[in-house]
């Protein structure tokens, strides 16, 4: 006997089942670009403070994973930045404006300088130092007008090398930052970066050298009382560790 109401539930069955098969193919698909976006990170060598560590002993609190690659103390979230990308903003050039910098990592055998390198060409020579990476809390304020790369690089008796946070600079064309923008009630107020100092084999941990960045507010902003942060003066007293 023809039933037309089965048929059409089955017909309709199908067409949900293509529609579940097709939406799981493309979150699938979107989830391995997704990955693909952002370099992995290594875990730290023992001993050696980690992202979530050192968000914590910069900024306060107890930052655990948000998500697979994001960190939050609960008022303050730091959310990855992606690596690369066709489409969005990476984190390889940035943008001119004025940042304040507070070196507030150094969990490697090697030391640093921290700085910039200004515009986007192959102008490597002209890097300028900020900070140094063996001075935990110390701090400064970069004002630039043009595109420019972060970069660190290492002392002369550790190869000299220079890294940026554009892949292409480096010797080895490889990522040596990963970063966070920081946000704290849903308003973006700095960046972390966290840099990684070996070549080729390295060990990816990206703890070698980190800095928080603030956005320094415009002076109208400034007077309203839309400050910074307040956990960073307790970084002068944090001991680096010797361990690689
Ligand atoms: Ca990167
Ligand atoms: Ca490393
Ligand atoms: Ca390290």
């Amino acid at each position: 006997m023809f039933e037309p109401g089965k048929t059409d539930i089955g017909r309709q069955g199908v067409h949900v089942m293509r529609q579940a098969s097709i939406i799981t193919i493309a979150a699938a698909l979107s989830a391995g670009a997704a990955s693909a976006q952002y370099t992995s990170v290594h875990s730290a060598a023992w001993g050696e403070a980690n992202h979530a560590q050192i968000l914590s002993s910069a900024l306060g609190g107890s930052f655990a994973s948000a998500t697979s690659k994001d960190y939050s103390n609960g008022t303050i979230y730091a959310d990855r930045i992606k690596d690369s990308s066709w489409i969005s903003p990476t984190d390889q050039i940035w943008n001119a404006g004025t940042y304040h910098a507070t070196m507030v990592g150094h969990e490697a055998g090697y030391t640093h300088t921290f700085g910039y390198v200004e515009g986007n060409k192959n102008n490597l020579g002209s890097f300028t130092g900020v900070l140094r990476s063996d001075e935990l809390g110390s701090s400064a304020t970069v004002s630039l007008d043009s595109d420019f790369r972060w970069a660190i690089k290492n002392d002369q008796q550790f190869g000299g090398h220079l890294f940026t946070s554009r892949d292409n600079d480096n010797p080895d064309c490889d990522d040596h930052m990963v970063s966070y923008k920081l946000f704290k009630n849903g308003d973006l107020f700095g960046y972390a970066l966290f840099f990684e100092d070996l070549k080729r084999c390295s060990d990816k941990d990206y703890n070698d050298v980190a800095v928080i960045l603030t956005l320094v507010p415009a002076p109208q902003a400034a007077m309203m009382g839309l400050t910074g942060l307040g956990g960073l003066g307790l970084l002068a007293g944090r001991r680096r560790r010797d361990s690689i």
